[in-house]
């Protein structure tokens, strides 16, 4: 699965909050994006197959494997950084659930609402390894092993409505209601068969990076956008208990328009607005 996550920042609180900060004194960035720059997160995520009865509910676990300013195209940071100890950044990790599925069905447009995605950050990484994952999760623990949801709070987001509209069509989904969507277009096992792909909104609640990703610039006023790559977990973290897996890394997509930009924008638009209901006008005398 891979979730890009499209955010806005306020980068200048996230770094005195950094400073102010002595716990979180082990994990700094290698680079510090400026004000209005792109981030990108990518990751991998695990979760099992959905079951397709609605008001099931999907879980899972995740592993951040960098984090890269698409502005610059630097990369701010990454999971590999900690195999050398000077510049050890230890892991950020991550727990989703609650996402209740509100369609029918495990192939096809697959609908879910609800959600909350928890990313830790763990200064003694213990969940890098593939198959170590060695218990089933639920949707209350998706992390029985206790690897993926320990340290300190990152982040802390809950699914978020407004990305899609009800389809009248389809009678027995309330599309409005979604905060993720995913289209699966083979299979319904984990085969490498199995594939999906889809997208998603998140709203930012809490962690110790709340006021760097809480932007409100994504649609709907939303934080983060996701967007899902889903495949057949194969030889990844223990397939047998997470048996679906991100075919590309989730992208967190870190966007912050200065608030000077947002001024001239609007203004641009109203300036826009005025001309065309001034052309109407003519057309109209
Ligand atoms: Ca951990
Ligand atoms: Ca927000």
């Amino acid at each position: 699965m891979k979730i890009k996550f499209a955010i806005a920042a306020t980068v200048f609180c996230a770094l005195g909050a950094m400073v102010a900060a002595p716990a979180r004194a082990a994990f700094t960035f290698d680079i510090q994006p400026s004000y209005g720059d792109e981030l990108t997160i990518h990751m991998r995520n695990y979760e099992p197959l959905i079951s397709g009865v609605p008001g099931t509910n999907l879980y899972g676990v995740l592993i951040i494997d960098q984090i890269i300013n698409a502005t610059t195209s630097q990369t701010a940071w990454a999971a590999s950084d900690h195999t050398t100890a000077s510049s050890n950044p230890g892991e950020l990790t991550g727990v989703f659930n609650n996402y209740t599925l509100i369609s029918s069905g495990t192939t096809g447009d697959i609908y879910f609402t609800g959600g909350n995605v928890n990313i830790f950050y763990d200064s003694t990484p213990d969940a890098v390894t593939t198959g170590n994952l060695v218990a089933a999760g639920t949707n209350l623990n998706p992390d029985p092993t206790g690897k993926f949801g320990n340290g300190t709070s990152f982040l802390t987001t809950v699914g978020q409505v407004g990305g899609f509209v009800d389809n009248p069509l389809t009678l027995l989904v309330n599309e409005s209601l979604a905060t993720l969507f995913t289209h699966v277009n083979s299979g319904t096992t984990a085969s490498f068969g199995f594939r999906g792909t889809g997208t998603g909104l998140l709203s930012v609640t809490g962690g110790s990076n709340a006021s760097t990703f809480n932007g409100n610039s994504q649609t709907a006023g939303a934080d983060l956008e996701i967007n899902t790559t889903l495949r057949g977990a194969g030889s990844g973290l223990n397939p047998a208990f997470y048996p679906v897996l991100s075919s590309d890394p989730i992208a967190t997509l870190f966007t912050a328009p200065e608030a000077t930009s947002i001024a001239a924008w609007s203004f641009l638009s109203l300036a826009g607005a005025l001309v065309m209901r001034a052309r109407n006008k003519r057309v109209q005398s």
